[in-house]
């Protein structure tokens, strides 16, 4: 019989995190799912665990320390970790770089790329240890084309990029496989957070056509985790049927 194999989900709380870890339980992963809302974490605890085994994590990606701690605190069932999926992240603010905040920079390349770093400095060595593993970083497209007004944010996805080549580099000799995802528009907590609540700004962006949903990237996981050993999905960029680039989107308003 296989081996169930053990997923670590970063921003499991919401969105393209809570589809993957609902359809990962389906498809007999164990699942250890992070993010800050831990209310949110228990519940879908509650949920899935009639599928599958399943742990949470709540921590902050920023903080380094309670990330080492978060992660070590798993006892030896929970290791090792076999699937990566960097996904905690957001935009916050959508201002030109003159006008920006400096708070919200800060968050971005706090969370998007050192939460990133922070969570894999953890959890590397004992795949490299092991020769074996899966990582999955989701990206956008604003880390493909730089956008109006994205500037920092589209940066901090410009890095997730550069680190997901990186790690592809390093760790081919270890055999451990790296992905990265691209999402074009996917309607999720995305636009509420980036305009700090402001829903009717929010749900404006996905008006007017059918914007992908947080599945249908959960599918894209799925895929790409479900490949045969000597398979690697690389690099996947995805949109929506109406969109043709970041600034190009065909509506119907
Ligand atoms: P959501 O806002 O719905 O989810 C974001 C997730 O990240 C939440 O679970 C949140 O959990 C977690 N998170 C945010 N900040 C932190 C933090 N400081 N520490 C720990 N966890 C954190 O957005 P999406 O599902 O859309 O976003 C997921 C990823 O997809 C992000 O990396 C985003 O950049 C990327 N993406 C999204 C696109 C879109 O159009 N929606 C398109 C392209 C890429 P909690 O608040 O509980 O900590
Ligand atoms: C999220 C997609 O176009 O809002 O990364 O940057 S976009």
């Amino acid at each position: 019989m296989t081996k169930q194999r053990i997923a670590l989900i970063t921003g499991a709380t919401s969105g393209i995190g809570e589809a993957t870890a609902r359809l990962l339980a389906q498809n007999s992963f164990n699942l250890i799912l992070c993010g800050r809302r831990k209310d949110r974490l228990d519940r879908l605890q509650q949920e899935l665990q009639k599928l599958t085994k399943v742990t949470t994590l709540s921590f902050d990606v920023r903080e380094k320390e309670n990330v080492a701690n978060a992660i070590q605190s798993l006892d030896d069932t929970w290791k090792p970790i076999d699937v990566l999926i960097n996904n905690a992240g957001n935009a916050h603010g959508l201002a030109p770089i003159q006008s920006g905040d400096v708070a919200d920079w800060d968050a971005m390349i706090d969370i998007n790329v050192k939460g990133l770093l922070y969570v894999s400095h953890e959890i590397l060595p004992e795949m490299v240890k092991n020769n074996s593993g899966h990582i999955i970083n989701i990206g956008s497209i604003a880390g493909k084309e730089t956008y109006p007004n994205g500037n920092v944010y589209c940066a901090s996805k410009f890095a997730v990029d550069a680190i997901t080549k990186g790690m592809r580099m390093d760790l081919n000799a270890h055999g451990i496989k790296v992905t990265a995802i691209h999402p074009g528009l996917v309607e999720t907590e995305f636009s509420k957070v980036r305009f700090k609540g402001d829903e009717e700004r929010a749900n404006a962006v996905y008006k007017g056509y059918q914007p992908l949903n947080p599945e249908d990237i959960a599918d894209l996981i799925l895929f790409a985790l479900t490949r045969p050993a000597h398979v690697v999905v690389a690099d996947l960029v995805v949109f929506p049927t109406a969109q043709a680039s970041s600034t190009i989107v065909k509506k119907n308003l």
